[in-house]
This record gives structure tokens, C-alpha cells and sequence, in this order.
């Protein structure tokens, strides 16, 4: 009865002390009762892991406070909820970002020094959280902090891999591959919902019944396994509201095959079972090619199966009519990965919930967007009909009746063009019949965007032409964003402090465009000395940790120039490697005064190749050849180093970025959809040399072409310089550098002649050759400027200045605005 259930609220209330509290002493209690409950050690003895795992713990419980508070005040007030469907998330480290955003950083640093601990220390004790490849993924998490910060009710949804990204170990300059089993140490972070579960079904058969004189299809399942809900809480900056990342874990289902268990081989039946679990076993390394296994389509499935009957749990929970739904809901779609949820969204409305297939389609249009961050339309997903019908046969059939209806739409529109029709339609007719996941995101998509202005100028005028012509509504652009909060207030504490006190506030951190009031003070000599100052700190941190997993000594008066990111043959670091041969070769070439005034370089390389991809393993293997070269030559020393840092991942970058003064965006135009890399190293004020492509060009907008270091053939130049192939005129350096590598200069001759192959003539597909010069031109000219300190200094600032654009807040208030129709639901204090 409600009386007995307010005396039982009322009981609750005086057995809660309130809400936990964050001064520096109730920490330092929290902590040492985690120490000894939690972690099971002494509080006279625990080492700065075990000093990890509780406070992580201390600071698990505080979000839970405010996750609880968040949910029910969404609960309340039932607004439209935007739920992000990703199959990549690169969070990295939790510790440091969650303390930051709950805005407790000196009163937990102060707890643990009182215990004898430093703050640093214990927070570099956690593992990074690797559930994606690169770009797209840390893009992801980045959206993730964005919308718990702007209040946004918003879900994000994705796997639980047991195995992350693979971690990459160097030996003899070779990549081997490792697996990342992070669940090994525990995982605070997240919180196991054994009662949110769902069954996922998988093969079987497609029967016709009739109901009520009306014909459905039902699909009787061969298989069924069960997901299982693990909540991550994103806490938001400077304000109470947390939200959930829901990562979903294949767990053996327990209400289905119990014949097996008559067979009399109990030990095997259990054993089969065990082997669902693979599904959300492992993260597939490769970001760019799917060749239509398997196991990833189940995956893909998996995740919208469970993340849909959640989703629309929800819903059920307050609304009757399922006509509501796009009132309620929107669905983004992170890349095509996630596309299944089309036609399992119709196979639910029309199938369970007998709703007519026009009434289910309209309401399945009104809810999806799409994101594509791809250039290339090889790039495409495409899945093998073969193998859709044998896993999703029922899924297979709503796709043909779509396309159907898409084909009998399009007729009405451009007439009999079968060229045109075929080129569009969602189910391609080759050798390997497949269906195109992008035609039908597309097609079933109420808005689709690219992730630079840039991009979605190439989906509209190559990738998606077709579509573009007869849906231009349907096209957007969201030029990408990367959050402040972790890559400046996490990574660079110093900056963080030395911008606020120029601002006098921190407002910026929450409110981006502040960050402008720095160019009223970019000429201003104090600053300068303030900001060069913080700029030797961070590189003195990355000097110590290049000594201390290469063994290499560095100069800080060098300037450190850095790429880092995945392994492309797109993104040109070979590029970088020939121009570094370059410099070394004219260094050698110098008379012995000359070389005084070279401009000292470390030049620091890192990011991981994809398993299967030779190119990309072979320009590693190549920097290790050229540095062990270089570092060991006494002609040489300290005006030039090269560095390959192993295994990069997300807290990896947050070490090196603050320490860069030059960084490089190098992919040949066109071909970086937008590059999410450029824009933490704007925020740090490092400088970029960097090609016309992807958000480089916004980038340019924002702070003018005088403050970086552009080169190369623009967009529109690229496809005449490929016809023009090998009648381009390639600099005489350029075949110098290359003919070094293919000598044997560097050792391993046989090995290297592929990649040399691939550079020369008509191969050279990527222009190294043709933009060589210009990229020489844009080194010298960063080489000048960095000579002089001012101006270096001017620029540095100028370009944090004007990085406020490129914050994930405006990304994803644009969204919020033209893609999902959403509003702030700010949780109460
Ligand atoms: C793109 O290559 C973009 C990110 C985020 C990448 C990169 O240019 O910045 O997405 N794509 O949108 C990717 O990771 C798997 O594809």
C-alpha cells in the first residue's frame, strides 16, 4: 500500500547519510575503507595499483549518486532521448577524466598525498579502455563526454569486447601483435546489470502464419544467446548530469538446447554453450576493410538486437502506441556497422507488433541518421547475401522487400535508367551477390552526414551522387570535434591553468568559444614567457618517457615534430620517413660549419598497422631501419633523431600531444575524411604542417593559412595529376631518397622493394612524388620559424585561440539541433 511504502521511504531516508562527500578527509576515509573492503589489502600497506583501485572505487560510488539522480529525473521528464549506436568506443583511462568532471581533482590529490600517494602516479596505474581502432572510435568517446557535459539525454550503445585493440610490440622493428585481454586487473569502470538481459536470436527458418486472416512471417530461431548489460557512466562537466555508455556481453542463454543435456555428454554441452561468448569476444583490428566474416556480422547484430529491445523496453515503459516513437526517439548511426538496426526495427513493428509495413517504414525513416566517415567507396560495407540469409534470414527478406519499394520509388523518379538503378540499389548483383550497407542506411536514413565540410562535398559530388541529386535535403555536414575537457584540462594541466588565468575563468572548459579572448593577448611578452614555460614542462614529460622505452636521449631545444596515428598508406608517413631520409642526407652532405644552422629535430613517429596490412607493417619496419641509421651516426647527433614510440593508444597521446611543437596531417588530398588528430594538437598549441584535406581546411578558416605549414596538390588537382602518372616530373631528391631505400641503404633491400615499387612511376597513387617539393618547402619554412621564438610562440597561441570550433560541444550542439531534435534535461542539484 502507498502508506506502508512511504514509511519504508521514510526509513531510508534516516539510514542515508547523505550524499558522499568531497572534502579532501571524508575522501582519505572513503578511500581506506575501499582499500580494506574492496580491495582486500591492509590500509597499512597497499601499493599505488591497490591506491588505484580504491579511490577509482571512491569515485565509482560518487557517479553512481549522480547517475542514479540522472536517470530518474529523465524518467520524469520523459524527453526525446537520442541513443548512439557505435561499435567502437576508445574511452582510454577513467580515473583522471571522471575526478576532472566531477570537479574534485585538488581535494582527491590532496587525500592521497595526506596518504602518502601522488595523484600522477596512481591515475598512470590504469589501463586504457582500447574498444576501438582509432578515429572513429575515439571520436565516439569523445561525443560521449560532450553530451553528459551539454545534458543532453543521450545513450550510448556498444560491445563489451573481452580482447581491445591489440597491443603492438616492436621487436627487431618489426610489428607483432599482442592480445589486450583488459579485463585481466578488473575493470571499476563499469557496472555488471546480471537482470538487464536480452535473448538474441540467430539462423533458423522464416514460416508464414496466419493471424486474425492476415499473413505473417515468423522467424523460429536455431539459435539463441544472451546479452548482458554492463553500464559505464559518463559523467558530465560542471554539472550533475551522467549518462550511460550501455556495452553489451554475450553470455550462454540459459532458456534454450536443454535436450542436450539428455544426450549424456554433459561436459560438451556445457562447452558448446561456452562457445557464445565469443561473439563479444574480440575487437576487429582492421578500421577500413570488412571481407564479410562471420563472426562480425554477429557481432553487428548482437549489439542492435539487445540494444533495440532496450530501447524500445523504454518506450513501452511509458507509451502505448508505437506511432509515438520518433517523437521519442533518435537513432544515430555510427558508420554503417550498426545498420542491421533498419531492418530489425521493421522486423519488430511488423512482425511482433503488427503494424502495416507502410506504417512500420514511415516510422523506421523518421528515426535513423547516419554518419559515414569514409572517403573511398571501396570502403563501403557490403555483406554477402549468402551469409545474411543463413544468420538473419528473416532480415534478409525485409531488406529485399526495402529495396523493392526503393526501386518501384526511384523508377517514379528517374524513369528506366538500369544503369542509374543498379548502381543505387541496395543489393548488388556481382560475382558474390551482397547487400550495399550504405544505399540502404541511406535510403532509410532521414538526414546523413559527412565529418568536415570538405567530406560531405565529396559524398555529395562522387561517393553518393546518385543520391544526393534526387534527396539533397537529406544531406548534412558535422564537422567533427574532439573534447576539451579531456585534451586540455586532462592532458595538460599546466596549459589548462596558464589559459584560465589569462581568461580569469574557467568558464572555457565548459564554454568553448572563450578560448578566442586568448588573441588579444597573442603578442603579449608575458604570456609568451608563461607559455613557453608550460610548452619545456611537457616536453621535458615526453623527453623522460622517449628515454625511458627507447632509451633514447633527446635535446629539449629540438624541435619535436610528431605523427601519430593509425598506419596508412593515405595518410603518407612514408612520406614523413623520405622526407626525414632527406634531411639526414643533406646533414651528411654539409660542410662540418654549415651544420650549425640546422634546426635541430626529434622527429617522433607512432600508431598501429592493421594485422593483415603489408604496406602499412613495412613503412614501421622502414622507420626502425632509417632511425637505427640515423640515431647512431656521430655526424649527426643531436640536430637529428628519430623516434617510433610503441604502441600508441589513447593515454600514449595524451603524453605526447602537449609536447609537440610540430605536428603532421599529411594524407593526400581528398582522402582523410577529417582527422580528429589535428585538432588536440591545435588545442595544445602545437603547430601543424599539413595538406589541404578533411578539417584542415575549417582549420584554415579558423586561424589563417600564416599560422601553419601548408603544402601539396589540392582536392581538385589530384585526379589530373593520377592521369598524368608517370609523366609527372618527381624531383631529383625524391628519387635520390627512394633509391637509398631501394639500395640498401637502410639494410633489409629485398624486404623494402615493394614499398619502393609503390612510390615510383605509375604506382604512385598517393602523389609522394609529386608533392615532395612542396612538402620539402613547408619543412623549411617551419624550420625558419621556429627560430625565431616570437613568432613561433605568436603562432602557438593563435592556434589554441582559434581551436574553439573544433571542440566535440559544437559538434555535437549541431547535431542536437538539426539531426536529432533534442534538448538539454538538466538534472537538478
Ligand atoms: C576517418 O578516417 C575521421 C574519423 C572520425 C575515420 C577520419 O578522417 O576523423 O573517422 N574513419 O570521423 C574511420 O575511423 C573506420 O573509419
Amino acid at each position: 500500500t502507498s502508506g506502508e511504502r512511504t514509511a519504508k521511504a521514510e526509513r531510508m531516508f534516516e539510514l542515508m547519510d547523505g550524499f558522499l562527500k568531497n572534502d579532501p578527509l571524508s575522501l582519505q576515509k572513503d578511500i581506506l575503507n575501499h582499500v580494506e573492503y574492496t580491495v582486500a589489502r591492509s590500509r597499512f600497506s597497499f601499493d599505488d595499483f591497490e591506491a588505484y583501485q580504491a579511490l577509482s572505487h571512491c569515485i565509482r560510488d560518487r557517479l553512481i549518486e549522480r547517475w542514479h539522480d540522472t536517470q530518474l529525473h529523465f524518467k520524469r521528464k520523459d524527453p526525446k532521448r537520442v541513443y548512439f549506436l557505435s561499435l567502437e568506443y576508445l574511452m582510454g583511462r577513467s580515473l583522471s577524466n571522471s575526478i576532472i568532471n566531477l570537479g574534485i581533482r585538488d581535494q582527491c590529490a590532496d587525500a592521497l598525498s595526506q596518504l602518502g600517494f601522488e595523484f600522477e602516479v596512481v591515475a598512470e596505474q590504469e589501463g586504457d579502455a582500447a574498444l576501438g581502432n582509432g578515429g572513429l572510435a575515439r571520436l565516439s568517446a569523445c561525443q560521449m563526454d560532450s553530451l553528459a557535459t551539454m545534458d543532453f539525454p543521450a545513450w550510448g550503445y556498444g560491445l563489451r569486447y573481452q580482447y581491445g585493440l591489440f597491443r603492438q610490440v616492436i621487436l627487431d622493428g618489426f610489428q607483432h601483435e599482442q592480445p589486450d585481454y583488459w579485463l585481466n586487473f578488473g575493470n571499476p569502470w563499469e557496472i555488471e546489470r546480471v537482470h538487464v538481459t536480452y535473448p538474441v536470436k540467430f539462423y533458423g527458418t522464416v514460416e508464414e502464419e496466419i493471424l486474425n486472416e492476415e499473413k505473417y512471417q515468423v522467424w523460429i530461431p536455431g539459435e539463441m544467446i544472451e546479452a548482458v548489460a554492463y553500464d559505464n557512466p559518463i559523467p558530465g562537466y560542471g554539472t550533475r548530469n551522467t549518462i550511460t555508455l550501455r556495452l553489451w556481453a554475450a553470455k550462454p542463454s540459459n532458456q534454450h538446447d536443454m535436450e542436450a543435456y539428455n544426450t549424456g555428454d554433459y561436459i560438451d554441452a556445457v562447452v558448446n554453450r561456452q562457445r557464445a561468448e565469443t561473439i563479444s569476444s574480440i575487437l576487429y583490428p582492421d578500421d577500413r576493410s570488412h571481407q564479410g566474416k562471420e563472426l562480425r556480422l554477429k557481432q553487428q547484430y548482437f549489439f542492435v538486437s539487445a540494444s533495440l529491445q532496450d530501447i524500445i523496453r523504454r518506450f513501452k515503459d511509458v507509451h502505448k502506441d508505437l506511432s509515438q516513437f520518433p517523437d521519442k526517439v533518435a537513432l544515430q548511426l555510427n558508420d554503417t556497422h550498426p545498420a542491421l538496426a533498419i531492418p530489425e526495427v521493421m522486423r519488430v513493428l511488423v512482425d511482433e507488433e503488427h503494424l502495416g509495413w507502410n506504417k512500420a517504414f514511415d516510422i523506421t525513416c523518421k528515426i535513423f541518421s547516419f554518419t559515414t566517415h569514409t572517403v573511398q567507396a571501396e570502403a563501403l560495407e557490403k555483406i554477402p547475401v549468402d551469409l545474411l540469409g543463413s544468420l538473419l534470414p528473416r532480415h534478409l527478406q525485409i531488406i529485399y522487400d526495402i529495396n523493392s519499394y526503393f526501386m518501384e520509388e526511384l523508377k517514379k523518379r528517374i524513369g528506366l535508367d538500369y544503369n542509374r538503378l543498379s548502381r543505387m540499389s541496395i543489393v548488388e548483383e556481382g560475382a558474390v551477390k551482397s547487400i550495399r550497407v550504405a544505399n540502404l542506411s541511406l535510403f532509410c536514413s532521414h538526414t546523413v552526414n559527412g565529418v568536415s565540410k570538405l567530406h560531405s562535398e565529396l559524398l555529395q559530388t562522387r561517393v553518393f551522387k546518385d543520391f544526393y541529386e534526387l534527396w539533397p535535403e537529406k544531406f548534412q555536414y558535422k564537422t567533427n570535434g574532439v573534447t576539451q575537457r579531456r585534451w586540455i584540462v586532462v592532458s595538460n594541466p599546466n596549459l589548462c591553468a596558464l589559459i584560465s588565468k589569462w581568461l580569469g575563468t574557467e568558464s572555457w572548459i565548459r564554454d568553448i568559444d572563450l578560448l578566442m579572448g586568448l588573441r588579444e593577448y597573442a603578442t603579449d611578452i608575458s604570456l609568451h614567457q608563461e607559455w613557453q614555460m608550460v610548452r619545456r614542462v611537457n616536453k621535458m614529460r615526453l623527453a623522460e618517457y622517449i628515454e625511458a622505452t627507447s632509451g633514447l636521449k633527446v635535446s629539449l631545444d629540438a624541435m619535436f615534430d610528431v605523427q601519430i596515428k593509425r598506419i596508412h598508406e593515405y595518410k603518407r608517413q612514408l612520406l614523413n620517413i623520405l622526407g626525414i631520409i632527406h634531411r639526414y642526407d643533406c646533414i651528411k652532405n654539409m660542410a662540418k660549419d654549415d651544420r650549425r644552422k640546422v634546426v635541430p629535430r626529434v622527429c617522433i613517429i607512432g600508431g598501429k598497422a592493421a594485422p593483415g596490412y603489408e604496406m602499412a607493417k613495412k613503412i614501421i619496419k622502414l622507420c626502425h631501419a632509417v632511425a637505427e641509421k640515423i640515431n647512431n651516426d656521430s655526424d649527426v647527433g643531436d640536430l637529428l633523431k628519430l623516434v617510433f614510440i610503441p604502441d600508441y593508444n589513447v593515454s600514449v597521446a595524451e603524453l605526447v600531444i602537449p609536447g609537440a611543437d610540430l605536428s603532421q596531417h599529411i594524407s593526400t588530398a581528398g582522402h582523410e575524411a577529417s582527422g580528429t588528430g589535428s585538432m588536440k594538437f591545435l588545442m595544445n598549441g602545437c603547430l601543424l604542417l599539413a595538406t589541404a584535406d578533411g578539417s584542415t581546411v575549417e582549420i584554415i578558416e579558423e586561424i589563417g593559412e600564416d599560422n601553419m605549414f601548408l603544402f601539396g596538390a589540392k582536392v581538385h588537382e589530384v585526379p589530373t595529376l593520377r592521369e598524368k602518372g608517370s609523366t609527372i616530373k618527381v624531383p631529383l631528391q625524391f628519387a635520390r631518397v627512394v633509391r637509398m631505400v631501394r639500395d640498401g641503404y637502410f639494410g633489409f633491400q629485398d624486404y623494402f622493394k615493394s614499398l619502393c615499387d609503390r612510390v615510383e612511376g605509375n604506382n604512385d597513387y598517393y602523389l609522394l612524388g609529386s608533392d615532395f617539393e612542396s612538402y620539402l618547402g613547408a619543412q623549411a619554412a617551419a624550420d625558419k620559424a621556429f627560430t625565431d621564438k616570437e613568432k613561433w610562440t605568436r603562432m602557438s597561441i593563435l592556434s589554441t585561440a582559434g581551436s574553439g570550433r573544433f571542440s566535440s560541444d559544437r559538434t555535437i550542439q549541431d547535431y542536437a539541433e538539426k539531426t536529432w531534435g533534442i534538448e538539454p534535461c538538466r538534472c537538478p542539484l
